[in-house]
């Protein structure tokens, strides 16, 4: 399944390299792609990873989650 997150706060490639950092640390998250300029990324998960928790992952790394669909 692939969740779609709307993030806030990445202004610059570094940003971007954190916040897929800290994404792919999670256990369950098989690859991620953010988009910079459309202030989200795309997570591609083998076990369903709740909401709470990458919040929580990207709240760790600095940046706010907006929001956080179904894709
Ligand atoms: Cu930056």
């Amino acid at each position: 399944m692939k969740k779609q997150i709307f993030i806030e706060g990445m202004s610059c490639d570094h940003c971007v390299k954190h916040v897929e950092k800290s994404l792919k640390e999670l256990a369950g998250v098989e690859s991620v792609n953010v988009n910079l300029q459309g202030k989200y990324a795309v997570v591609d998960l083998s076990n369903d990873i709740s909401d709470a928790l990458i919040k929580e992952a990207i709240e760790e790394a600095g940046y706010d989650v907006a929001a956080v669909k179904n894709a």
